[in-house]
């Protein structure tokens, strides 16, 4: 008999997840936790089953652009992948985006629409971007005040009928940068009827298909720089349909992310409403920023946790070497390690939803909002290295297999190399939080919230854990507080370090607060694997500036190519 492989399976994606599970267990009061379990097994199921088959069915297909009709009028129809419109109805009717805005349980409700998002995201060919610009778009609508813009578009935004329900994009990048958006060069020009049109290109316009989008423009005469950028409303398809004014250039080619129609557009005089005034557009575009962030770590734990699932499942029914891969300590042992990073980005992202949830139902205290405008770059520019690396192991585990197309694993390295890049790259974030932290002393509150989660703790197998976190933010505290007195060029070189440093440091707190609690009411010691884990894998990446060296390779790079 010829051999053949079992490929690995999944289950209920629910059900299977102890960490979720626990998690919820932990936050939510037990009334709250009855009463979303259907909804989070309903996705769980629809996730490792009838979604997870289709996309693996769907491989292949990739959205297409039509410029132009038979008849030689420009139409720019995108048509998008089967998965891609079963995912459009799924999360419509589930409300992955909905469930935060109806708000059935307050403040939790932020926790019960990220679980469903992160339920759903692995299985969803990246639906989840346009998802994240519609919750983004909705957040900083009704951030905006501007009542007329909040009736007409919230509504579809945060609707559960597919037939009303509308998607957002997010129209920043240009070619002059993704990053600087203050050079951006699209322009506002108020008509006679002082109705504003926009000119110029937008670079990445991700999920091209959305119904309106909010997009940064310098109405004309403002000064440059990104204060001068407003934020506009465009509405794309009304009940005219398609609008006049953009013309979609071609779709992006992309490493990853290939089921996102990701456009390049012109904007040739396409009707835009200001949604909060004619300037300040990136201040008044921030919440929808730190919306889609935290969307991002969402989608990076979401990816590791679907990684880590098939190389569990492949690791059950693999041998070689006269047993299975699971029951080889140097695979368990590398598995182990890849647990401990998927956890800890787990409740580093948990947490910031938490205080999410808080600040939109008002219950949030002044340094919680602090902690929070911290934590969002932090946890996104932690998550989503994690999940490169994480997930670039994956496949490793899978030894050939795992670089095989057909297999469907491939993809998920490809996905979460855009993690780190989109809204915001790491180094963009880092610096990012270090503003934050020089600005309004949230470093201290962080650490006040390393100890808070500390104390109590008395489980000897943590003592290290606990050392581990509290020492490396002592370290970044001390460390920035020099570098800002003698040293700025260091200060900024080592923003990165600081980041990833807190974020490691702040995931390790939460995890030995949770393998407490897990012990404690759930008899469980996974927990409390996955903190002592976590700190074995390393927390404090600070190092000192060395300057020489530094400069003597930026020599290397500043060198001009031989001619
Ligand atoms: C499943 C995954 C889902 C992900 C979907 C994504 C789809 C892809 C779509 C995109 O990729 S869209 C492009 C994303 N682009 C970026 O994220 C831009 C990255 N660059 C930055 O974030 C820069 O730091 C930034 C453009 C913000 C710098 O611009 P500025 O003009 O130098 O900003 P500045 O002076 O720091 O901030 C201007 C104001 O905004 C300040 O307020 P004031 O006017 O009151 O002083 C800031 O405090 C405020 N601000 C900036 N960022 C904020 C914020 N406020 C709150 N939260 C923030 N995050």
């Amino acid at each position: 008999m010829a051999f053949y492989q079992d490929p690995p399976s999944l289950g209920n994606q629910y059900d299977d997840d102890r960490v979720l599970r626990s998690y919820l267990a932990r936050v939510l009061p037990r009334e709250v936790a009855a009463s979303i379990a259907p909804s989070l097994r309903e996705m769980g199921e629809l996730a490792g089953g009838r979604l997870y088959r289709l996309q693996l069915a769907d491989r292949e297909n990739e959205p297409e652009l039509t410029s132009w009709d038979a008849w030689g009028k420009r139409v720019d129809r995108v048509e998008v992948t089967q998965l891609w419109k079963e995912a459009a109805r799924i999360a419509c009717e589930h409300g992955v985006v909905a469930t935060a805005y109806e708000r059935a349980h307050g403040a939790f409700s932020r926790v019960h629409q990220f679980a469903l998002a992160y339920l759903f995201d692995a299985s969803s060919d990246v639906y989840t971007c346009p998802l994240a610009m519609t919750d983004g778009a909705a957040r900083a609508l009704l951030a905006s005040d501007n009542r007329a813009l909040i009736d007409r578009a919230v509504p579809r935004l945060t609707s559960r009928d597919p037939a009303r329900a509308w998607t957002s994009g997010q129209w920043m990048t240009e070619r002059t940068g993704g990053s600087d958006v203050g050079r951006s060069e699209t322009v506002a020009r108020p008509g006679p009827d002082g109705a504003y049109r926009l000119y110029g290109t937008k670079w990445f316009a991700s999920a091209a298909t959305s119904e309106m989008a909010l997009a940064l423009a310098r109405p004309e005469g403002n000064p440059e720089g990104s204060r001068g950028l407003a934020l506009f409303y465009v509405e794309l398809a009304g009940e005219e349909g398609r609008r006049e004014g953009v013309l979609l250039n071609r779709l992006k080619d992309k490493l990853g992310t290939r089921k996102v129609p990701t456009a390049e557009l012109t904007l040739d005089g396409v009707l835009a409403t200001p949604v909060a005034g004619l300037a300040n557009g990136v201040r008044a575009i921030a919440p929808m920023l730190n919306v889609t962030r935290t969307w991002n770590a969402i989608a990076a734990v979401a990816g590791m946790r679907r990684g880590l699932a098939l190389a569990r499942s492949y690791a059950q029914r693999r041998a070689l070497f006269g047993a299975t891969l699971a029951e080889k300590p140097l695979h368990m042992d590398t598995l182990a390690e890849l647990q401990a990073e998927f956890e800890g980005a787990f409740h580093l992202t948990f947490r910031a939803i938490e205080l999410l949830g808080r600040e939109e139902t008002g219950s949030l205290t002044e340094s919680e909002a602090k902690l929070l405008r911290l934590m969002i770059p932090i946890a996104k520019l932690t998550t989503a290295k994690q999940a490169v690396s994480v997930l670039s192991e994956v496949l490793e585990a899978f030894g050939g297999a795992g670089y095989i197309e057909d297999t469907g694993l491939p993809r998920l390295l490809r996905d979460a190399q855009v993690l780190p890049i989109w809204e915001g790259t790491t180094n963009v974030l880092a610096l990012d939080a270090l503003r934050v932290i020089l600005k309004d002393g949230s470093l201290d509150i962080l650490a006040a919230e390393v100890a808070r989660l500390l104390t109590g703790v008395v489980e000897p197998k943590l003592a290290e854990a606990e050392t581990a976190a509290s020492r490396a933010v002592s370290h970044a505290r001390a460390w920035i507080k020099e570098m800002a007195a003698t040293d700025r060029p260091g200060l900024e070189a080592g923003a990165r370090r600081v980041a990833i440093t807190l974020g490691r440091a702040l995931s390790l707190a939460l995890l030995v607060r949770h393998a407490a609690w897990a012990m404690d009411r759930e008899r469980s010691r996974a927990a409390l694997a996955a903190a002592i884990q976590f700190e074995r894998n390393g927390v404090d990446c600070i190092r000192d500036h060395d300057p020489d060296t530094v400069e003597a390779l930026a020599e290397t790079t500043r060198q001009k190519p031989a001619t």
